[in-house]
């Protein structure tokens, strides 16, 4: 029996397209998702991972079909046909690729404009820029004036509330401060500064970023959040962790030879365990202060506690990071 090509391109299309959408659903390649977010990013990734599958396919099956079609019979030593410019072909393979791009671009603006990442008033925010342009001192300089002029709640950059969630304060804010090789994390409302996170399931998060010294990145890949932090330039991540458990956090910027160390915990908890967390650290960091003259005698905890003082850290955070240096050292 002799089928039409007509029937074949269209059964092969069909194949193609429901290969296509299966891989797009079952690529396996993302982590869980543990934020609002995640879904939002996800959909994208996974609509992009169809096309690319479909695209695959189709050159992949192309290239296949032409090595057993087209191949030398044997005895044939004459050359193959000249054959160039294809008006109708070059106009396709240039639309198709361009609608998609389009598409894309206009899909992956609106899951950012979603998500809280548009900020008109960062669109124009030149600072960044001419302070890396800057010689010498004089970056240091603007850094300083720039963010005193700022202030601590301008907050431009970053993923922040999402439009429907832009007039209400968050649930929690936690403070982060980058800086070689660790991040610590400050709780305004009870003082408490730890050297991981932990918050609370399906409460509204925002975290204040800063760098002390050169650019990290902090990210949360089941969150499918990725902030840079760059010194002087206050960003914010704002979300609602959905999945209770323990999920990394790691610095994605190389920021000097022990960036591979820079990680740390979230821990997403019930509000009960969390405010369990919160008292103990609370409870701890009060005995912490009557010891502090003590853990002072120790050598390098004496050395680290005036750079402390000056980054604006207690003792407790200070403790928990030498902890997790000698991890470091000792991997
Ligand atoms: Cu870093």
């Amino acid at each position: 029996m002799n089928i039409p090509t007509n029937i074949l391109t269209m059964l092969a299309g069909i194949a193609l397209t429901l290969v296509s959408l299966w891989y797009g659903k079952n690529h396996g390649l993302m982590p869980v998702e543990a934020s609002s977010d995640a879904a939002l990013i996800d959909g994208l990734f996974d609509s992009m991972m169809t096309i690319s599958m479909g695209i695959f396919l189709l050159v992949e099956g192309v290239l296949v079909i032409c090595l057993l079609k087209f191949r030398r019979k044997p005895g044939d030593e004459t050359d193959g046909p000249a054959i160039d410019g294809n008006i109708p072909l070059e106009i396709v393979w240039t639309a198709i690729p361009a609608v998609i791009v389009l598409v894309i671009g206009v899909y992956s603006f609106d899951i950012y404009n979603q998500m809280g990442g548009f900020d008109p008033e960062a669109a124009g925010d030149s600072a960044v820029v001419q302070v890396a342009m800057m010689p010498g001192d004089g970056a240091t300089q603007m850094i300083e004036a720039q963010s005193k002029h700022r202030g601590h709640n301008h907050m431009a950059l970053g993923i922040g509330a999402s439009p429907e969630n832009a007039n209400h304060p968050a649930d929690l804010t936690v403070d982060v401060v980058g800086m070689q090789y660790a991040w610590i994390f400050t709780y305004p409302e009870s003082g408490v500064t730890a050297g991981e996170l932990h918050v609370p399931v399906n409460k509204d998060i925002r975290i204040n970023l800063q760098a002390k010294d050169v650019i990290h990145a902090f990210w949360l890949p089941e969150f499918r959040l990725k902030q840079d932090v760059i010194p002087g330039q206050g960003t914010e991540l704002r979300f609602v962790p959905t999945r209770i458990g323990e999920y990394p956090i790691i610095c994605a910027e190389l920021c000097g030879p022990y960036h591979g160390g820079m990680n740390s915990r979230l821990y997403v908890q019930t509000q009960a365990d969390y405010d369990l967390w919160l008292q103990s650290q609370v409870a701890s960091q009060a005995d912490d202060n009557q010891t502090v003259a003590a853990a002072n005698e120790a050598p390098d905890t004496r050395f680290l506690a005036a750079y402390a003082e000056r980054v604006g850290i207690d003792n407790k955070a200070l403790k928990q990071l030498h902890a997790h240096h000698s991890q470091v050292h000792s991997l």
